[in-house]
C-alpha cells in the first residue's frame, strides 16, 4: 500500500508576498523572506485509494485549491486517487497560514507515498504551485522565496538554530477570513493604484530583509519588516472594494507593542491576512511580551513558537 504521512510547520513572512503573475502557479510578484515556525503544526497523511477524498480536520471537504493542485500534479506524474487526511493544531483560515503548512505537508506526504523522488528544491517549487507561501515551509529557519534560474522556489538563509528568536502570537479571532488571500491579492493587483509602488518597493525591501538576517541585526530586520507589514495592509486598504483584515484587538496590540518598544524591549510586529498579531523577540524578552500582549483587551490567548524545520516525513516506527 502505498501511504504517507508529513509533519510541515506554518510560516510567517516578514517580507510579505501580495500578488502573483497572471497563471495558476502562483508566481509571486515579489520575493518575500519569511521564518518557519516550531510548536504550530499540520500533520498530512496520504494513502491510495477508490476515489479522491479530503477531510481537513476531520470534516470532509471539497476543497478547489486542493482539486486544482492535484490535477496540475497528476499532469506531470502518474497518480493514483487519493485519500488525504490534515489535522493542524491551531486555527484555520484565520491569518496563521495553514495553507502553508497544508500543500507543504501534503507535497511532501505525495512525494515519500509514491516515491516521486523530488529534490528539496522541487518540492518547494510544487508546494508554491499549491499556495505561493507553502514553497517557504518546505525549508526551516529563515526562508527566502525568489527567482532562481527562471522558477519561483525558496532556500533556506539561516538554520532554525542560529539566531534563536521567539515569536508570540496575540490570537483575537478564531473566525476564518472572509476574503482569502488568492482573491484578495487579485483585488489589489487590479484595483489599488499603489500596486506598483508595493512590487517595487518589495524587492528593495527583501534584500534589506537578507542582509538584517545574514548580520542578526534585530532592529534593522524589524524596521524592514514593520514597514513591508504596513505596506501590505495599505495596499489592502487601498484596494476597491476595500481588504480590512484587522479587527480593534488588532490595532489595541500594535499600540502595546509599540509601548514595550518604548520601554527598550527588542520586539516587533507583523500582521498577515488575518486579525492575529505576530510579534518577535529576542528570547529573553519572551516573557515581558506575552504578557503585556495578553492584557490587551481582546486578545484570546498568546502562543509562543520558536523556529521550526521545514516540511519532513513522519517515519514508520
Ligand atoms: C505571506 N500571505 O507572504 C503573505 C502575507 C498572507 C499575507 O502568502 O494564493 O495562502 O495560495 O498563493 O500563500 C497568504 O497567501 O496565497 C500569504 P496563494 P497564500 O505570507
Amino acid at each position: 500500500m502505498n501511504e504517507a504521512t508529513a509533519l510541515a510547520h506554518p510560516n510567517i513572512a516578514l517580507v510579505k508576498y501580495w500578488g502573483k503573475r497572471a497563471g495558476k502557479t502562483n508566481i509571486p510578484a515579489t520575493p518575500s523572506l519569511s521564518i518557519t515556525l516550531d510548536t504550530l503544526v499540520t500533520r498530512t497523511s496520504v494513502r491510495e485509494s477508490e476515489q479522491d477524498q479530503v477531510e481537513i480536520n476531520g470534516t470532509v471537504v471539497s476543497d478547489k485549491k486542493i482539486q486544482d493542485f492535484l490535477i496540475q500534479l497528476r499532469a506531470a506524474y502518474s497518480l493514483p486517487p487519493l485519500s488525504i487526511e490534515s489535522f493542524s493544531n491551531f486555527p484555520t483560515s484565520a491569518g496563521l497560514a495553514s495553507s502553508a503548512s497544508g500543500f507543504a505537508g501534503l507535497l511532501t506526504a505525495i512525494d515519500a507515498a509514491f516515491r516521486l523522488e523530488m529534490s528539496t528544491s522541487e518540492r518547494s517549487i510544487w508546494a508554491r504551485r499549491g499556495s505561493g507561501s507553502a514553497a517557504r515551509s518546505i525549508f526551516g529557519g529563515f526562508t527566502s522565496l525568489e527567482e532562481e534560474n527562471g522558477d519561483w522556489c525558496a532556500r533556506n538563509v539561516l538554520p532554525m538554530g542560529a539566531w534563536p528568536l521567539k515569536v508570540v502570537i496575540a490570537i483575537t479571532s478564531e473566525t476564518a477570513k472572509n476574503v482569502g488571500s488568492t482573491e484578495g491579492m487579485e483585488r489589489s493587483k487590479q484595483t489599488s493604484p499603489y500596486y506598483g509602488a508595493w512590487t517595487e518597493s518589495t524587492k528593495s525591501d527583501h534584500a534589506a530583509g537578507l542582509l538584517a538576517v545574514s548580520q542578526q541585526d534585530f532592529s534593522r530586520l524589524a524596521s524592514v519588516a514593520e514597514s513591508s507589514c504596513l505596506k501590505m495592509h495599505a495596499l489592502m486598504l487601498s484596494s476597491q472594494p476595500p481588504l480590512s483584515y484587522w479587527n480593534g484587538a488588532t490595532v489595541e496590540t500594535i499600540a502595546a507593542v509599540r509601548e514595550l518598544q518604548g520601554a527598550g524591549i527588542s520586539v516587533f510586529f507583523t500582521i498577515d491576512a488575518g486579525p492575529q498579531v505576530k510579534t518577535l523577540c529576542q528570547e529573553d524578552a519572551t516573557d515581558i511580551v506575552v504578557d503585556r500582549l495578553a492584557s490587551v483587551p481582546g486578545v484570546l490567548r498568546t502562543l509562543v513558537c520558536g523556529l521550526g524545520p521545514g516540511a519532513y516525513v513522519d517515519q514508520p516506527r
